[in-house]
């Protein structure tokens, strides 16, 4: 019963913590815009329950950041998304749906808005440099775009203001949720803010140059030890109870933001330059035929979910699919996410699963579990 191994590669990137990661005991990674992501350490459900109790620290350097600077940057930063920019400044960050002509989701960054003419694009996974470049050199815009050497570290869990005020200061504390600040480390000047994959609180540090990671990664591991820190990831669990969609996993290109639930995101009307802007209208009107849903599977623990399950009624007839799940102890059932037709997305709608293992009863649900 054991898996295959992935084999490493010079195209498979480490990251600036991977030898701390490594120390820590990391028990599998996945790759995340062709770079190493952990996912077990303890295991999938004890990481769960600790990031609920403690702290983490996170190595999410595989969120790469798109950077736009130049007069046409915040210009081009519009072109690239559905939500209305012109209110954001400098200080904040914003989750940004990304969609391409056809109001296909690209990718669903958080944009952090250095100055107003320079931005990262902190991305999932997918390669949105290219896309980025192209609108870039096709539209004539006066704007530089690259990938700079930044890598987020994440600390996440109900401790972590403590253990951030212990390496950074108390001033940390005064930064709202979706807002950051620039903090020194070692003389090294680094963006934090108060943001993170999780819904258990936190921040997430943009680290300056790959020689800080295991500097800072250490510090941390240090000032926390009496507030049980370890190292954690992305938990699938928390993320999936959280109602927190993977791009790539719960939605495609061939999906629009309102399809994922992202609308409160959009607003297409005054969006005025987003390329999918006229499809998204057109969709608009009639509005989304299926979205995504919050799901209770029946049952005891499921196994990973690597491809679409699907999703149909007592009768047979498939009207969606679930795209992940996970068992999630602290509501006693398994919990997913899958993309429902309208006709059956509404809360309480008994649907069946069809996983490999079997068919399992499963219940549409209002809203995320956490
Ligand atoms: N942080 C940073 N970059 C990232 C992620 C991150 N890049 C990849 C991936 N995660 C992008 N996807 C998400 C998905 C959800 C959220 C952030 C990034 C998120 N959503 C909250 C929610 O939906 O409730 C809050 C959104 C809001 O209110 O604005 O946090 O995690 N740097």
């Amino acid at each position: 019963m054991s898996a295959p191994l992935l084999s490493p590669s010079r195209r498979l990137r480490r990251t600036p913590f991977s030898s701390g990661v490594e120390a820590a005991g990391v028990k599998a990674y996945t790759v995340y815009n062709h770079m190493l992501l952990p996912t077990v350490f303890r295991s999938v459900e004890e990481d769960y329950h600790h990031l609920k109790q403690a702290v983490q620290l996170w190595d999410v350097a595989c969120e790469r950041q798109v950077e736009i600077r130049g007069p046409d940057a915040g210009k081009l930063m519009q072109m690239l998304t559905p939500r209305d920019l012109r209110r954001m400044v400098a200080g904040q960050c914003y989750y940004v749906p990304i969609v391409d002509e056809t109001g296909g989701m690209l990718n669903d960054p958080v944009a952090v808005k250095l100055a107003d003419d320079r931005w990262w694009i902190s991305i999932a996974d997918s390669d949105l440099l290219y896309w980025v470049k192209g609108l870039a050199f096709g539209y004539r815009l006066d704007v530089l775009v690259d990938e700079p050497d930044i890598s987020p570290l994440a600390v996440q869990g109900p401790r972590a203001e403590a253990l951030m005020a212990r390496v950074f200061g108390d001033a940390v504390k005064d930064i709202r949720f979706f807002r950051f600040a620039h903090f020194d480390f070692q003389g090294r000047d680094m963006v934090v803010a108060r943001s993170g994959y999780s819904k258990q609180g936190g921040f997430e540090i943009y680290v300056n140059g790959s020689d800080m990671g295991m500097p800072l990664w250490n510090a941390l591991m240090e000032a926390g030890r009496d507030l049980d820190v370890h190292a954690g990831c992305p938990n699938l669990i928390e993320r999936i109870e959280s109602g927190l969609l993977s791009y790539g996993n719960d939605m495609t290109d061939d999906n629009t933001p309102h399809e994922c639930g992202l609308g409160r995101f959009c607003d297409t009307q005054s969006a005025i330059g987003c390329i999918g802007r006229d499809a998204l209208l057109r969709v608009a009107k009639e509005g989304p035929v299926q979205q995504i849903r919050s799901l209770a599977i029946e049952g005891d623990r499921l196994g990973l979910c690597d491809r679409y399950w699907p999703l149909c009624t007592p009768a047979g007839e498939q009207v969606g699919r679930v795209s992940s799940a996970a068992y999630a102890p602290d509501f006693g059932t398994n919990v997913a996410l899958g993309m429902v037709r309208m006709t059956h997305w509404d809360a309480g709608t008994a649907l069946v699963v069809h996983t490999p293992g079997g068919k399992r009863g499963c219940v549409v649900q209002e809203k995320p579990f956490n």
